[in-house]
């Protein structure tokens, strides 16, 4: 029996191949990130056995309660990335400021965000978490310091993105521009292995994902919308089902699967929206699009922001292409529409 599979790595110089200016710099720079993915996985899958859950004591620049498993998964993509002499500039949701890669260590020629752990809240009660991270080629001279500049690139600029689901399995998934695929890692031989390739989100869902305990804050648009979806009409398959996990990436690797939209909007509560633009709704939007999907602010394509700052927020509506059309109608033609 021939037993054939195709590995990460292997897979990752295979598509470099289909960027003919390719160095092979972007190869090692996502086997380098895999390699921190799967210490992450590692600790993430005995949480509850080992001193990663709860609160590290501090406060992270928005604010919020670090969890150990936020700092943990930072510092493990920031130790696996930053002497490896691919990156000029890192930035991380657990940072205020840009990161520069260390004086001593060699200026590579990409930008690498990410959010190390994204949904963390939920780890303490055993819901999927996930790690999303967005690369793009430097704007400013090589060689020489990376900038803010290099980091607040629109999302249409990126050449990778991915994000790792931590759930029933660990999951990858990566797009560079040529179709979205998908990796289960194989803890018996620490490989990430192909298992979904060339994903293709459906055109149409049957699933919608919100938080609807915020309602009442919700624009007009929205709220028929919703209602929309709640009304009974066996020709366009409604009522949906709502399934919210309240963590990001689980709630899109699902949409991406099954089809369906996912929508964190602004509301009266959050004017801007909730989630970042840079490291968690770019990254998003852009594997969503090249599976064949939408991603917009509700008037604008994600990926066409101009970023004015490392953690800005942006309202999102992503997922299949019908279904994020469809919300936009409501949205816009209600009279009121989403900052
Ligand atoms: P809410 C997790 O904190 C997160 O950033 C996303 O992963 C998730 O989709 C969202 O916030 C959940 O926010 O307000 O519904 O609890």
């Amino acid at each position: 029996m021939v037993f054939r599979f195709m590995t990460l790595e292997r897979h990752i110089i295979d598509a470099e191949r289909l960027h003919p200016e390719a160095t092979g710099e972007l190869s090692k720079l996502l086997s380098d990130l895999a390699i921190a993915i799967k210490v992450i996985s590692l600790q993430v899958n005995k949480a509850g056995l080992v001193d990663i859950l709860g609160m590290t004591g501090d406060k992270n620049v928005h604010g919020e309660s670090v969890r150990k498993l936020d700092m943990f998964a930072h510092d493990m993509v920031f130790r696996a990335i930053d002497h490896g002499g691919h990156l000029c500039i890192m930035a991380s949701e657990e940072e205020e400021d840009i990161i520069h890669i260390p004086t001593d260590f060699k200026i590579g020629k990409y930008v690498l965000l990410f959010d190390p752990m994204d949904g963390s809240s939920n780890i303490d009660v055993n819901i999927s978490i996930g790690t999303i991270f967005s690369i793009y080629r430097r704007v400013s001279p090589d060689g020489t310091p990376g900038t803010m500049e290099d980091c607040l690139q629109q999302g249409l600029e990126q050449i990778a993105a991915g994000y790792v689901v931590y759930g029933s399995s660990t999951m990858l998934v990566y797009t560079t521009g040529h179709g979205v695929h998908g990796f289960t890692l194989d803890p018996a031989l620490g490989e990430f292995i192909l298992s979904h390739e060339d994903m293709q989100i459906p055109q149409k869902g049957k699933i919608y994902s919100i938080n609807e305990g915020n309602h009442n804050y919700w624009d007009t648009g929205l709220k028929n919308y919703i209602k929309y979806l709640q009304d009974e009409d066996s020709k366009t398959e409604r009522p949906y089902s709502s399934r919210y996990v309240g963590s990001m990436v689980a709630d899109i690797h699902r949409t991406l699967i099954y089809g369906g939209i996912y929508m964190y909007p602004s509301d009266s509560k959050s004017p801007k929206g909730k989630l970042r633009l840079m490291y968690e709704c770019n990254p998003m939007s852009f594997i969503v699009e090249a599976a064949g999907g939408r991603a917009t602010n509700g008037q604008k394509r994600i990926l066409e922001i101009q970023p004015e700052n490392l953690h800005q927020r942006t309202p999102i509506f992503i997922g299949s292409k019908e279904d994020v059309l469809k919300v936009e109608e409501f949205i816009n033609n209600s009279g009121k529409t989403n900052s």
